[in-house]
């Protein structure tokens, strides 16, 4: 199996100069001693703010306290999760185009036997980057959207709906679409999609691949890859791009949210709070945390740097990028992984340890993380959670159940929900 958000192995920056990589890394290592406050604030630091020592008003997060990894179900390739209002089943897309509906009964889970939606026709290649990749379910549980690349060359982005009149097999005829996105390579797609608290649908897209973004995507306004869109379902095909979206009067890129994303695989919003977390798959050094306060507009209109900066690093120390590019809340090199995974704010009830610590992964070291923001941007906690003796191989997504528990899915085939031991 393939991974579907591998870094891809750039050859190295020539533009990069060795001396600034390594000092960076060094950096890393000494977090606390290149935050902002140490630099005098001015400069521009490449490593992000860690500050552990306890200040006033810090959520109580314990990171050291274990959690255990419950196997719920093991599924052909499952690579995203969601939960729907009024329902305590899980909804589990398998990479290849199936959604699976678990149920529980006490404390056992059940996949049920047959698919509640097929959709491996539709679905293209179910290699590197893409296959069906992400679900989500309307605020009023009627609409299921999902995301896939098809048949197409390179497996155009399709978001499709579909009416949920019955949860435990979804008519296939009720099928609109909704948006279709041509992808000009196969990788770097992005994949997920939420609603967000204001009822509206997330959608994120890639970079478009290639490496290095080569025609400039991200940044360029008039095209939707390296976005996150942010648009409002109609009642037939298609969609309404908000009149409040930061570029609503331009009909070109009425729909975007936000811009200078390279491989935002997942996002999530913080169900207590509103902010908007994403994980961007970085390149050839820096993997990407950016969180997006619902209080300062949760991103609207920001433009997260790609492809002028990875992480906080510019890609051409010799250009000048823009003043108001946003830098991620945390970056990590390739010493800690490879490919994040973005995940939630556990904002759950029976980990009370990790209330309010931002649960991610790497895809290619395998470990579960959790880190803790202040609402300042510095990092009060961070680092691997202790999962005992089962250990992710291959994690992917995460998702919440409607009471904020989680759960985590391994590519590999498991479905785990996180337990306190
Ligand atoms: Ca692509
Ligand atoms: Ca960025």
């Amino acid at each position: 199996m393939e991974a579907p958000i591998t870094t891809v192995a750039t050859p190295a920056r020539t533009r990069r100069t060795r001396r600034s990589l390594v000092g960076a890394l060094a950096c890393m290592a000494l977090a606390s001693a290149c935050s902002d406050a140490d630099t005098g604030g001015a400069a521009h630091t490449k490593t992000s703010s860690v500050d552990t020592s306890p200040k006033p008003g810090d959520p109580v997060v314990d990171l050291r306290h274990p959690v255990r990894l419950e196997r719920i179900a093991t599924l052909d390739a499952p690579i995203a999760a969601a939960s729907r209002a009024g329902d305590d089943s899980l909804y589990v897309a398998e990479r290849a185009g199936t959604i699976r509906r678990l149920s529980r009964s006490d404390t056992t889970w059940h996949v049920q036997k047959d698919p509640v939606l097929d959709l491996t026709e539709q679905v293209g290649a179910v290699e590197g980057e893409q296959g069906l990749l992400g679900l989500a379910f309307s605020p009023d549980g009627h609409t299921l959207v999902v995301d896939y690349t098809d048949g197409s060359d390179d497996g155009a982005t399709v978001i499709d709906r579909f009416a949920v009149t019955e949860p435990t097999m979804i008519d296939p005829s009720t099928r609109r679409e909704v948006l279709r996105v041509p992808q000009p390579f196969s990788n770097h797609n992005g994949g997920d999609v939420h609603f967000g608290p204001d009822g509206a649908l997330f959608i994120a897209l890639g970079d478009g691949g290639g490496q290095g973004d080569p025609e400039g995507r991200a940044q360029n306004l008039d095209d939707r890859h390296g976005k996150i869109l942010r648009i409002r379902l109609g009642d037939g095909d298609g969609y309404e791009a908000p009149a409040d979206n930061p570029f609503a009067s331009d009909e070109r890129r009425g729909d975007i949210w936000l811009s200078g994303v390279r491989n935002p695989w997942r996002f999530s919003f913080d169900r207590e709070n509103g902010d908007l977390w994403i994980g961007d798959v970085g390149a050839s050094a820096w993997e990407e945390i950016n969180r997006l306060p619902a209080s300062e507009g949760r991103g609207r209109g920001a433009n997260l740097g790609w492809d002028l900066r990875e992480g906080r690093e510019a890609t051409d120390e010799s250009a000048t990028p823009p003043d108001d590019l946003v830098d991620p809340l945390y970056v990590y090199g390739r010493d800690q992984g490879s490919t994040v995974v973005g995940g939630v704010v556990y904002r759950g009830v029976e980990l009370q340890h990790l209330r309010g610590a931002y649960l991610y992964a790497d895809f290619g070291k395998g470990a579960l993380r959790a880190l803790v923001a202040r609402r300042d941007g510095t990092i009060a906690a961070l680092g691997d959670i202790d999962t005992g003796d089962t250990k992710l191989e291959q994690p992917v997504s995460f998702a919440e159940d409607n009471g904020g528990e989680v759960v985590v899915l391994d590519l590999a085939g498991p479905v785990y929900r996180l337990r306190a031991n």
